[in-house]
């Protein structure tokens, strides 16, 4: 079966842009809404009847919908949206566990004109209200479960009008919240969307960084040609596949690859709302006879721990393509899938910023285990030198991986830090707009992350380039542990750090300064961690904290993660010339 993309030089030489447009039919000026182009669009070119969702969750639930189903429930939320008096532009956010809902209530926020912001349902009331706050949401999405922390924070949070629970039966809830059951409520077959343009703003997600509170990356409706074509040439997706993306949408890939850019192709997905064992998932490929999976390489490396035999113990004849991002995917995982799977991991690197997929492996090119592979056709992409950001020419150089901008997806902002999202950008700035950036044919966008290239062109990663704490996937910035570690009482000081793990690649470990008349034991600790765990997510979890006399800082007073970091690592830890002297 030829591949999508076709060869790879081929599209790349040809690339442009207008063959996503042209093939979603759109033209110059009208409107275009990624509700619409998801549902409404997939209905009317005749696959109304068509399975859009297969679900499967806690107890055995299996639910399916078709894309008739998508339409109207996520009609039925748009048209709630707007009679709760949501305007057009206002954010609102999607906190639950990945039941169809939030699925019906992401396409519906768009279609209404809204601002889709999904959180991890894990998150805890601390990391909730931090993004709630930023993205100045004016109503939230949420179930029973997991209203109780919303009520926790209300208070705090003065543009939130709108609490809306969207399952059970409606009792225990407080006067001002509303119940909301869209598959229970008036079918709605028909809602005039917003004519978004394809630079109305669309879905904002939240991502870690060193310094400051997680940042909101605001992206606009065009975003949905970039995870069109990315979905359709990298992960191959044709209109019989029984596609299965892991990730759920509090991570930008469960949106950009786990709503948009299947959905946009009018292909079947699956969602499995449990957690994730190497039996469960297989079982669920066998089931659901799955096409073309794309998961992340903690989830791999877990699987690889668990062998063989249990591949062997299902039948996983209808998997075609295999694809990863999140995380370097370590050479070993991609032999070893070709192992058990009879077919390779495809490595794809992007991040939230750029909403889609930039560098990759795509079907039918040789694949060199270990390497991200060459960046998507119509991306120009390089490395940079560390110090002057000049392109390196030389191959096997380590520099900063960036991106000339211009991209449909790439996002348009870090909600409210317009400074930070500048120093994003390297090349001539000079009276350059900041609301131009995204465009700027001189600029380069630089990722944050260190590779190099080969003489073949393909991209090898390093690591980042910042204290950024990758751990299975989910980005964890040391400032918000730390932050939640300095609030007991006797925490002094706090640096928290990636530390190697099998599975994880890395998981939070931190070091903590105790203020006096505290003594460093176990059950301090102990305390310590229960009091962090009601503030942070699971995923931004220390697994160890270790008590230190003092930490080291530079000159300037600044904790050095590197050099702890160095340590745990068992590597050089460099150049010391700011460290603090005793
Ligand atoms: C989609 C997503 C982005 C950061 C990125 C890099 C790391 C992603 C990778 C990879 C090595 C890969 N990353 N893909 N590292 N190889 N194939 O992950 O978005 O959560 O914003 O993370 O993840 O460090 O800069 P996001």
């Amino acid at each position: 079966m030829a591949s999508n993309i076709g060869k790879y030089e081929d599209a790349r030489k040809s690339f442009d842009w207008n063959i996503a447009k042209k093939e979603l039919g759109w033209k110059e000026g009208e409107p275009l809404n990624i509700g619409a182009l998801c549902s409404d669009r997939i209905c009317d070119l005749g696959d109304a009847e068509k399975t859009a969702l297969i679900w499967e969750g806690f107890g055995d639930k299996h639910k399916s919908y078709s894309f008739a189903d998508l339409r109207a429930y996520s009609n039925g939320f748009a048209k709630l949206l707007e009679e709760q008096g949501i305007k057009p532009g206002d954010r609102v956010c999607i906190f639950m566990d990945k039941i169809p809902s939030l699925y019906f209530s992401f396409l519906g926020i768009l279609k209404m004109g809204g601002v889709a912001q999904p959180l991890f349902s894990a998150f805890g009331d601390e990391s909730l209200h931090v993004r709630l706050d930023s993205a100045g949401a004016r109503a939230i999405l949420t179930t029973k479960k997991h209203v109780r922390k919303v009520r926790k924070i209300l208070a705090d949070l003065p543009a939130l009008e709108k609490v809306i629970v969207v399952d059970g039966d409606g009792s225990k809830l407080k006067d001002d919240e509303l119940f909301f059951d869209v598959e229970a409520a008036p079918r709605v077959d028909s809602y005039d969307c917003y004519p978004s343009t394809p630079e109305t703003p669309s879905v904002l997600h939240y991502t870690s960084g060193t310094t400051g509170q997680p940042k909101g990356a605001q992206h606009v409706h065009s975003s949905g040609w970039g995870q069109y074509l990315t979905t359709k040439w990298v992960l191959d997706l044709k209109k019989d596949d029984i596609y299965w993306c892991t990730a759920g949408p509090g991570w930008v890939t469960g949106t950009s690859y786990g709503i948009i850019g299947p959905w946009s192709l009018g292909v079947t997905q699956c969602v499995l709302d449990v957690g994730f064992g190497a039996a469960m998932g297989y079982k669920f490929i066998q089931d659901n006879k799955i096409s073309i999976w794309y998961s992340a390489p903690t989830a791999i490396r877990s699987l690889m721990r668990q062998g063989t035999d249990t591949v062997n113990e299902f039948d996983l004849s209808t998997l075609r393509h295999l694809a990863s991002v999140g995380e370097p995917l370590n050479a070993e995982a991609v032999v070893w899938s070709e192992k058990a799977y009879g077919l390779p991991f495809h490595d794809t690197f992007w991040q939230t910023e750029t909403g889609s997929m930039m560098i990759a492996n795509y079907p039918g090119m040789t694949i060199k285990p270990g390497s991200m592979g060459k960046p998507f056709p119509g991306i120009e992409a390089t490395v940079l030198d560390l110090k002057t950001h000049e392109p390196l020419t030389e191959p096997g150089k380590v520099g900063l991986i960036a991106f000339r901008p211009g991209w449909p997806s790439m996002f348009r902002e870090y909600r409210s830090k317009p400074e930070i999202y500048r120093s994003k950008f390297v090349g001539e700035m000079k009276d350059k707009e900041v609301s131009k950036l995204h465009l700027a044919k001189d600029l380069w966008y630089v990722s944050g992350d260190r590779a190099s290239i080969d003489k073949d062109g393909y991209y090898w990663f390093v690591g980042r380039d910042d204290d950024v704490i990758n751990t299975g996937g989910h980005l964890v910035g040391h400032f918000e542990i730390e932050s939640a570690l300095i609030e007991h009482e006797a925490v002094a000081e706090a640096a928290a750090i990636g530390k190697p793990d099998a599975v994880n690649m890395e998981v939070v470990k931190a070091f903590v300064t105790l203020n006096p008349g505290y003594e460093a034991t176990g059950d301090l600790e102990l305390k310590i961690m229960n009091f962090i765990r009601k503030r942070l997510s699971p995923l931004a979890m220390p697994q160890e904290i270790e008590f230190s006399e003092k930490l080291p800082k530079t000159r300037s007073g600044k904790i050095l993660r590197r050099y702890l970091k160095a340590l745990e690592w068992g590597e050089d830890v460099g150049d010391l010339s700011t460290l603090e002297d005793d």
